[in-house]
């Protein structure tokens, strides 16, 4: 800062360090700037935020330094004496929490507009003030081996801390011992986090360590990482570096700043206005091209999602739940995710479903569970996780919009899983145990939980109930054997009449087997892959008419990528999964996917595909579908390009081959080397030719279904905006396009202007 007029007042507690004293000399020397000191004492006492009577603020006469107390005035008016109280604390509170006894004084000044900046171990004692319940959960020192410091949001680049600086990552400390607070496990109650931590080059964003709240007229932001203003000592190799000083002026001083604006400080998104204005600021920030993110597959409005979950029809309305984490693009503290339906087609943001209770079985995590009507509640089962548990807790609701849930005050419904069946401990887990999906049959309730044994491979073991509240363990469901995953996660039985399909995920795939339930076990016929690409943990529900299934397509970008980018993860299609005469597996996107479809932009018929002859269609678009049958004549294999730049520098290939193998081909997908680049693959049997294709080419993601049958999902990451096109050719001999017809397709997100 070396422009900005703020009066700050700087609080202490006890002997001023040389860290406090270092902090008051740097914001006395800004330009501008006025520091005066303030004790709890007097704070406590309502003396210190009356305006001064002489001279004004902002004067140079104005300021005190520590070791001067300052008399106080009497309560003024509250506002007018400083525009930022800040509390910066270098040593650890032990126990003490001197902003309890002051709260009445901080929490009037906030009212009147005034700021409050808590950096280093004064960030821990933010729950003292009512703006929070949840303090950092880390608080300790860090010995740093390498430059640390924040690593922004991208969805906050506009914040003032950033105006001086370029980027999102900003080392500020490179030695010494160093107060580490930040949020770890858990996330701020109500507190929006601004930013994580970078250490040397790698993103951190599990370690948050700038957070803002509105308070009152005023704000409050907690400052964890490493601003530090004392030189640190010096280990007699590592050269001092003036940038990283640099940065923290400049970044400190924006966090100050931003505090004297406060109208200007981010708060927690709540509402569904909030969730839309959210979706609306990173699609403000770009990707709305190729390799960005997909216009008419279900993505958070912003930050992570994984798991589609509590996937239910009620009252009319389809409403999808997934996993949600609000505080940035990456998968750590899980809260629900909501967006609701009418139509399957158009698709609304409502707020965060469910969230971690700070002191209940789920305060670690809210991870993955479903949704059931139990005679007229909908009810959630879910898996809470605390420290090393995981377990079933329940949530019910009156709402009929779904919105706001009541935790089942027995939590967790079941204690533990069953105790001889050697259930896999891992370092994480003491057991792993998660993932529900809860049915209703003969007038018993049936309930699968995902687990891993320790003598070898996933298992899913099968409860039951009267009520949902008291399960009575029967045995597995089905158990994979040594050669199987160690962990099944997120297991569903589904039944299609005939026969029932399970499917489990198995960190890897999502596995699927036919068969027939008997006296509690699966008797097993077949078994595949639910889809070859990217497509896990997968959920379905059944409208009345049909099962429709979603499934998580994971991110193939490196972190740093979902960082910048601002959002991570998208839905599948609604696939609607049933028998076909033969008794095997039949997968379609859902009728309702064709009301996305806005123009017609290809039609042809009876392409003839010579050897080595590419040919452009003219069904150009990052957001489109293509309708293709495909006749490989005498040619070896026929491959469909989409993506695909002029130059033909990008370009992602879809290439079927004489042997059934279809492909596609990420090497050439994107010039971003953090794109992964493996190829995926499914056998499409020589039996179904000619091979007849549905593609949907959304930004990121390609969702391919071969002959009805078999799915393979790929998300890539083009890069230039200009690969759009399609082109097809065949090798080692002709082929023919039977058929191909294209449409552009539109987003599925409801328009602004409708929202309630
Ligand atoms: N994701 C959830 C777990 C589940 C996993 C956590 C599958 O409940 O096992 O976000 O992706």
């Amino acid at each position: 800062m070396t422009d900005t007029s703020i009066r700050v007042g700087l609080l202490v507690d006890g002997d001023p360090t040389a860290e406090q004293r270092a902090a008051e000399a740097w914001i006395g020397a800004r330009d501008g700037a006025a520091v005066e000191v303030v004790s709890f004492e007097a704070l406590a006492a309502g003396q210190a935020l009356a305006p001064p009577a002489s001279p004004e603020p902002g004067d140079a006469d104005g300021s005190r330094s520590l070791g001067e107390s300052y008399p106080g005035a009497g309560v003024g008016d509250g506002a007018g004496r400083f525009d930022v109280l800040w509390w910066h604390r270098d040593r650890p509170l032990g126990g003490a929490n001197p902003l309890a006894d002051a709260a009445p004084a901080v929490e009037a000044f906030l009212a009147a507009g005034g700021g409050l900046c808590l950096s280093l171990y004064a960030f821990a004692a933010v729950d003292a003030l009512s703006v929070e319940s949840v303090p950092p959960d880390r608080v300790g020192d860090d010995a740093l081996g390498e430059p640390t410091g924040v690593l922004w949001r991208s969805l906050h680049a506009d914040h003032p801390a950033l105006d001086a600086l370029d980027g999102l990552r900003h080392p500020l400390r490179r030695r010494g011992t160093v107060p580490g607070v930040r949020y770890e496990r858990v996330l701020p109650r109500a507190g929006e986090p601004l930013a994580s931590t970078v250490r040397g080059d790698t993103a951190v964003p599990e370690e948050v360590t700038v957070v803002s709240w509105p308070a009152g007229d005023g704000a409050v932001l907690g400052v964890g990482a490493p601003v530090l203003f004392a030189e640190p000592p010096t280990d007699g190799h590592t050269e001092h570096d003036p940038r990283l000083d640099a940065a923290r002026d400049r970044l400190f001083a924006g966090c100050l700043r931003s505090l004297a604006s406060p109208e200007a400080v981010p708060s927690r998104p709540e509402s569904a206005d909030d969730m839309r204005r959210l979706r609306e600021r990173v699609d403000e920030a770009g990707e709305d091209g190729p390799g960005g993110r997909p216009a008419y597959h279900l993505t958070a409005p912003a930050n992570w999602l994984n798991d589609p979950n509590g996937l239910i029809r009620w009252n009319g309305r389809y409403h999808v739940f997934y996993q949600y984490n609000p505080g940035g693009p990456y998968h750590n503290s899980i809260h629900w995710g909501h967006a609701v339906s009418d139509d399957l087609v158009t698709w609304r943001d409502e707020p965060v479903a469910l969230a971690p209770s700070p002191d209940g079985p789920d305060r670690d995590g809210c991870w993955s569970g479903c949704a059931v009507d139990d005679d007229g509640t909908a009810t959630l089962l879910y898996t809470g996780g605390a420290g090393r548990d995981q377990l079933p807790c329940l949530a019910t609701t009156d709402d009929p919009g779904l919105r706001s849930w009541e935790k089942y005050e027995g939590n967790p419904v079941i204690e533990a899983p069953p105790a001889d069946l050697g259930v896999l401990e891992t370092d994480a887990w003491r057991a792993e145990f998660r993932d529900h999906n809860v049915w209703r049959e003969d007038g018993t309730w049936y309930h699968l939980v995902g687990t891993g044994l320790s003598d070898g491979g996933g298992a899913a073991l099968l409860y039951t109930a009267d009520d949902l509240r008291e399960w009575t363990y029967e045995g597995p469901l089905l158990t994979g054997g040594p050669d199987a995953g160690a962990v099944w996660e997120c297991p569903e039985l589904l039944d299609l009449g005939d026969r029932r399909l399970f499917h489990v995920s198995d960190y890897e795939n999502v596995v699927y087997f036919l068969g027939t339930l008997e006296d509690g076990e699966l008797v097993v016929d077949s078994e595949g892959l639910l889809d070859h690409g990217d497509f896990y943990a997968p959920q379905s529900l059944d409208d009345g008419d049909r099962t429709l299934t979603w499934g998580w397509l994971p991110e193939a970008r490196d972190v740093a990528d979902q960082w910048d980018a601002g959002w991570s993860g998208a839905l599948s299609l609604p696939r609607v999964i049933e028998l076909g005469d033969d008794g095997g597996l039949r997968q379609r996107p859902a009728e309702e996917v064709t009301d996305l479809r806005t123009e017609q932009i290809a039609d042809h018929r009876d392409v003839r595909l010579d050897a080595g002859d590419r040919r452009r269609l003219d069904a150009a678009g990052a957001t489109i579908e293509i309708d293709a049958e495909i006749a490989l004549d005498d040619a070896e294999a026929v491959e469909l390009s989409v993506f695909e730049t002029p130059d033909r520098a990008e370009h992602t290939p879809i290439r079927y081959e004489r042997d059934g193998t279809l492909t596609v081909d990420r090497a050439p997908s994107s010039g971003d080397s953090e794109s992964f680049t493996d190829p995926q693959s499914m056998s499409v049997p020589p039996y179904d030719e000619p091979l007849s294709l549905r593609v949907f080419v959304d930004r990121s993601v390609v969702e391919i279904y071969a002959n009805g049958r078999h799915c393979l999902t790929s998300r890539v990451y083009p890069t230039r905006e200009d690969a759009v096109d399609v082109s097809a050719v065949a090798e080692g001999g002709r082929a023919s396009l039977t058929r191909l017809t294209a449409w552009r397709l539109d987003g599925l997100m409801e328009p602004s202007q409708n929202s309630p």
